[in-house]
């Protein structure tokens, strides 16, 4: 088979989608369901149609791109990725899976293959914990990892529902609905950027993973007594800020002290109140994000984190609130899934290396039901999440062309 993907389509195809931005270019945000989200899922769905696949949207937006297998009775392969992006993020990270899922799908096609199981790209909604506080959400709904009541219950900042979030973009139906069996899927692989520096660094072009990190994000609101910053004498001070700011030093304490590499934790979000320069902050909240790739030395994370806000608040005379978001175990890869990347790589002859992901993905909770794997790419630098997050053209078409070799091993399997 004459396997060619069409690298500067495909370059060009990403380039375009970077530019729907609710920010000027070079700067990438695409927040779930606000109009750049849905100016960019018009833009691939139009993709998916001119490359005649047929479409299903579900009840949260999870996009579904269908190519019919001559069995379509059979659990289809499915591929692809998210193309939500966090404020001030880059061109690459989710867009490189989704869009290189369907090149590698056009690409069989215009080869003349024709799967034996039908093969489906999709996209995922609110990949992103941005907006709704919580990462892979259609993916969790999906996999049934997260109850369709305790969705129902989530709001943005502004007080916005995900059901009013959701039914505004167009998308209705019971979220229950959403729901997808194990063995739906006979496999699933997500084509990725590293978001890391291991390949660069060992100048390898791709990485097959074997196993993806255990993410879980706290909230924890302090709260303390404002007041004048010249007129309260120190010994008389609860400052929230600063009880926040030993409970931030816990984070970084707590992951460091487990002597583990895959341990990492920071503070990604602080707000503080009142905001002026000369009045003693009163209320704090912070967002905490902990991993690692073993889920007991990420939970001793978690258990610091607790035992240092309940001696700061009583030392420092604050009330100290946390609320754990998610907590969710580490996904091992499924070997088969593994070997058909492993051995597709090998059939094109690209060297690759097993790896972990420190990112977490929508694959973390496909692999809940069904066989899954990931093929990363290399980033340069390491760098994403960032305006210059960046992927060679050769490298995103290699990682096409790699997922659709294993297209072909999983849907003939
Ligand atoms: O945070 C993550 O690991 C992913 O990029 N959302
Ligand atoms: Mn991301
Ligand atoms: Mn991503």
């Amino acid at each position: 088979m004459n396997l060619e993907i069409d690298q500067d389509g495909l370059s060009g195809e990403i380039e375009a989608l970077g530019a729907i931005s609710a920010e000027p270019a070079p700067v990438v945000t695409r927040v779930v369901f606000t109009e750049a989200d849905r100016r960019g899922r018009d833009f691939v769905k139009q993709l998916c149609r001119d490359g005649g696949l047929s479409l299903h949207e579900d009840a949260v937006g999870n996009t579904f791109a269908r190519w019919p297998g001559q069995e379509p009775d059979l659990p289809a392969v499915a591929t692809g990725s998210h193309i939500d992006a966090i404020p001030n993020a880059g061109r690459f990270d989710g867009t490189v899976g989704v869009l290189g899922g369907l090149e590698a799908i056009r690409a069989l096609a215009r080869a003349g293959f024709r799967p034996r199981r039908s093969i489906e790209l999709i996209i995922f909604t609110a990949e992103e914990p941005t907006r709704f506080g919580i990462g892979c959400l259609g993916s969790r709904l999906l996999a049934g990892l997260l109850d369709a009541s305790a969705g129902a219950r989530l709001k943005d900042r502004d007080g916005v529902t995900l059901d009013e979030a959701r039914a505004a973009a167009g998308f209705t139906g019971p979220l229950s609905s959403v729901r997808l069996p194990a063995g739906h899927y006979s496999a699933f692989v997500e084509l990725h950027i590293e978001q890391g520096p291991l390949l660069e660094k060992r100048q390898i072009g791709l990485g097959v993973v074997t196993a993806i990190a255990a993410p879980a994000s706290l909230r924890v609101w302090i709260e303390g007594e404002g007041g004048h910053a010249g007129g309260v004498l120190m010994p008389a001070r609860h400052d929230a800020f600063l009880a926040a700011a030993e409970i931030a030093l816990a984070v970084e304490a707590g992951a460091r002290a487990t002597g583990a590499i895959d341990t990492v934790a920071t503070v990604g979000v602080c707000e503080l109140f009142p905001g002026a320069v000369n009045s003693i902050p009163s209320r704090v909240r912070i967002e905490i994000d902990a991993r690692d790739i073993d889920q007991a030395r990420r939970d001793s994370v978690l258990e610091t984190i607790a035992e240092a806000s309940a001696e700061v608040a009583a030392r420092r005379g604050v009330t100290v609130r946390c609320e754990t978001v998610n907590a969710d175990p580490p996904a091992q890869c499924a070997p088969a899934v593994v070997a058909a990347l492993a051995q597709s790589c090998d059939a094109h002859g690209l060297r690759f290396d097993l790896m972990i992901s420190r990112a977490y993905h929508d694959s973390l909770f496909l692999a809940r039901i069904a066989p899954t794997a990931m093929l990363f790419i290399p980033c340069r630098a390491g760098i994403s999440h960032r305006p210059d997050e960046y992927a060679s053209p050769e490298a995103i078409a290699q990682g096409a062309l790699v997922l659709a070799e294993a297209l072909v091993r999983l849907s003939e399997a």
